[in-house]
């Protein structure tokens, strides 16, 4: 037996390519989509939260990845039984199907499995929002934080030390902003109680690392605390719309090592009793 083998014509040879060529674009463009959306294995995995630097922010990850296990999980056994009954059960004919109506157990089952969904849900919800509510008796570091328009400042009773600085602003860098605005430093691995306090209007409280946020509100004092697990330079916000500047209320947190920590509260009390004393 001989097998013939058919030569493309030119013009189907060029039909190829051209897939070929789109095939390769359309991966490309995939891939910088991906990238362009910073969606890394990690943050899938975290399914787009960011990287938790406090204890507290791990509490709250689990509790968001084991709410979308549970959603998929739903979302699975419904799908199922959508693709079941459009497979086996379509229509046939003009006959009407067997009319079924109060078929107790499926009208049991019905109201017991979202019920107990949702308990299973409110349960870890309460116990993980009870764990990252607690305040402990003795904090090693106590910071009262002061949210007004459009600024922070960060106050350190034990040591006597504040800090302040400027709101964002569009027309210096990145990092000639970070140098500008209020500073607030704190310490890894040690307990950080914030105290958090508004003179004017709400505002809200939020490092996006931290996966928490909380409202700053006149009159009512809010409270948090954090243990840091790792050190680095990350930028906290306002997130409540408090009027005109809302969007450049920013701060630049800092999380140190305690003997940098130290070292720091040391210069600020240095420079803050010197310009003091300048003053009088
Ligand atoms: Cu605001």
């Amino acid at each position: 037996m001989t097998l013939i083998r058919r030569q493309a014509a030119p013009g189907e040879r060029g039909t190829a390519k051209r897939r070929r060529a789109s095939a390769v674009r359309a991966g490309a463009l995939a891939v910088m989509l991906l990238a362009l959306t910073g969606c890394t294995n990690d943050t899938f995995t975290r399914l787009g939260f960011p990287n938790p630097v406090t204890e507290q922010g791990k509490v709250t990850l689990s509790l968001w990845q084991g709410s979308w296990i549970a959603g998929l999980l739903v979302g699975c056994v419904v799908w199922g039984l959508i693709l079941w009954a459009v497979i086996f059960h379509r229509k046939r004919g003009d006959k009407l199907p067997p009319q079924v109506r109060y078929n107790m157990p499926i009208e049991i089952l019905y109201t017991i499995v979202p019920f107990v969904l949702i308990a299973v849900l409110f349960y870890y919800t309460a116990k993980d929002e009870n764990t990252i509510d607690s305040l402990s008796a003795k904090p090693a570091v106590t910071v009262n934080v002061v949210g007004f328009q459009w600024s922070w400042e960060f106050n350190y009773p034990q040591y006597d030390v504040t800090t302040d600085g400027y709101m964002w602003n569009p027309a210096l860098s990145q990092s000639q902003n970070q140098e500008l605005l209020p500073l607030l430093e704190i310490p890894v691995g040690e307990v950080v109680r914030f105290n958090l306090t508004s003179p004017d209007v709400i505002h809200a409280f939020w490092v996006p690392e931290f996966l928490f946020k909380r409202d700053v509100i006149p009159g009512h004092p809010n409270h948090f605390q954090i243990t840091a697990t790792q050190t680095g330079t990350f930028t906290g916000h306002c997130s409540e719309l408090c009027g005109l500047y809302h969007s450049r209320m920013l701060f630049t947190l800092k999380i140190v090592t305690v003997p940098q920590f130290e070292a720091w509260i040391a210069h600020e009390k240095t420079i803050q009793n010197t310009s003091f004393g300048s003053t009088q």
